[in-house]
């Protein structure tokens, strides 16, 4: 076990006062560090931020433009997840030589227990909470933490040797890795995003690779068999690599057969359950039970808990969520896809007309195969933010004319009313991430809800 970094006194930078960076600054105070915690933002209030902290008005902060002078006194940086670090401040310190971390890092360093790390383009937040049921009902207790909402640096100071983390990785998160060594980990897919960050695909699967990067022969990581990314990932890690599979049979791992879930080992193969006996929707949903199969198998739940947990276990907010039927349309939030592939699963979820609300940030993604999963089923595209104009240009060179522009949330939802008839369905299902008009997708999520709930 390698050596943990020592923050006692040390003169920290955190740069994000978001949740992550809130997090990492009460938590370098709890290991007796000196921690500042900066945002670029100089609009912020700071009494506000300060009363996030544990030290309320005596917060150490800093924000708006930051001297050479201020930076030099610092010998560390923990950079919030949405920070780019090949540029900036980051990249200063790199290139003084100095220390940069995330959360991740900062967590694993302060805490301790076993490991269950999940990445990948799409389905991690499901497969993370499913992990989180399952190993939470086994074990009574698991610390279900990162991307999904909680920072891991929120809970490091409770975790103990025997503590069970389940991790749901971003690749942002993923590129201020050092040590962090998850027992098990896993890279569901690996589909273009974040390409504005990541600049290219190599760069990208580069750091959904690094996941593993830790792992010994004594690790697992799980792996999606019919991604060729994913599948080829195998080869340049040295943890045990256990696959799923949704189009074949495996000699080892977890696969679908006909509408039944199989689970192969060194025992030979075994039918654990059919399809049908789950909650979940949609062929990505089985790929995400199989995963979190595969995880927790290998992390040493029993095949029998893990199977009843998983027939219990519900859709996640913001996924191809139910929100109500009004005027015999059903309603359906998947805030949650924020790139083209994880909005294509929400247009193929869907069994009947349907008026589609789309656009957001632009994260210099193309829409076409977005467009073209629309078949027949997709009767109107209502748009909104940054991508409208770009998402209407695609839409028709492909054919697709039935386009209405909107300038906020509340707009798209009137033009939906007015649009969907009875046995229609409205999907928010963006394909683009939510900043620019809304915090993050939950906030956007939760007021297409809300306004569901109003269509009187
Ligand atoms: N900021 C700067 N300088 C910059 C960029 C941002 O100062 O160059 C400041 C902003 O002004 C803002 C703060 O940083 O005040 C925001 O920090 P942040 O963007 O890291 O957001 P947090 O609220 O700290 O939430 C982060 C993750 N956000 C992102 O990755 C963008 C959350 O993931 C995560 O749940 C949380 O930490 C806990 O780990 C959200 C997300 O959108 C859900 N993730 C992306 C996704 O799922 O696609 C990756």
């Amino acid at each position: 076990m390698k050596e943990k970094m020592n923050f006692k006194d040390k003169k920290i930078l955190i740069i994000g006062a978001g949740i992550s960076g809130i997090a990492a600054y009460d938590l370098l105070r709890k290991l007796e560090a000196k921690p500042t915690l900066y945002d670029a933002n100089a609009n912020l209030d700071p009494e506000t931020v300060g009363a996030k902290t544990m030290d309320g008005v005596h917060a150490s902060l800093l924000f708006g433009e930051i001297s050479e002078e201020v930076l030099a006194d610092y010998e560390m940086l923990v950079a919030s997840p949405g920070v780019p670090v090949d540029t900036g401040l980051p990249k200063k310190f790199y290139d003084a030589g100095k220390t940069v971390l995330g959360e991740i890092e900062l967590a694993y360093q302060a805490g301790e227990g076993n490991i269950i790390a999940i990445t990948g383009t799409n389905g991690k937040t499901t497969t993370t909470a499913l992990v989180g049921e399952i190993t939470e009902k086994y074990y009574g207790k698991s610390f279900v933490v990162g991307n999904i909402g909680i920072p891991y640096t929120k809970v490091a100071m409770e975790t103990k040797e025997d503590s069970v983390i389940v991790a749901e990785i971003s690749s942002f998160q993923l590129e201020t890795a050092i040590d962090f060594k998850p027992h098990v980990s896993a890279v569901l897919n690996v589909t273009p995003d974040h390409l504005n960050r990541h600049h290219t695909m190599e760069n990208y699967i580069k750091i959904k690779t690094d996941i593993a990067k830790n792992q010994t022969e004594d690790d697992y990581m799980v792996l999606n068999y019919e991604d060729k990314e994913t599948r080829e990932m195998a080869k340049k890690v040295r943890a045990k690599a256990l696959f799923f599979s949704s189009e074949r049979e495996l000699a080892e791992g977890c696969f679908l057969k006909g509408e039944d879930i199989w689970y192969a080992d060194a025992d030979g193969p075994r039918q654990l359950m059919n399809i049908h006996e789950m909650k979940l929707l949609g062929k990505h949903n089985v790929e995400n039970v199989m995963a979190a199969i595969c995880m927790c198998y290998a992390f040493g739940v029993p095949m029998e808990n893990i199977i009843s947990a998983v027939k219990e276990f519900n859709a996640v907010e913001h996924r191809i969520e139910y929100v109500a039927t009004k005027n015999g349309v059903d309603y359906y939030n998947d805030s949650k896809a924020t790139n083209t592939d994880a909005a294509i699963k929400g247009v193929l979820a869907m069994n009947r007309p349907t008026v589609l609300i789309g656009g957001g940030y632009d994260k210099d993604s193309t829409y076409d195969e977005w467009i073209e999963a629309f078949g027949d089923k997709v009767k109107a595209l209502v748009l909104l933010g940054q991508t409208a104009d770009k998402i209407e240009v695609c839409a028709r060179e492909h054919g697709f004319e039935n386009i209405y522009k909107t300038d906020s949330l509340e707009q798209a939802m009137e033009t939906c009313v007015a649009l969907a008839k009875p046995g229609d369905a409205v999907l928010l299902s963006p394909a683009c991430a939510s900043w620019g008009m809304f915090p993050n997708y939950e906030v956007r999520g939760r007021m297409f809800k809300e306004l569901v709930h109003k269509i009187s």
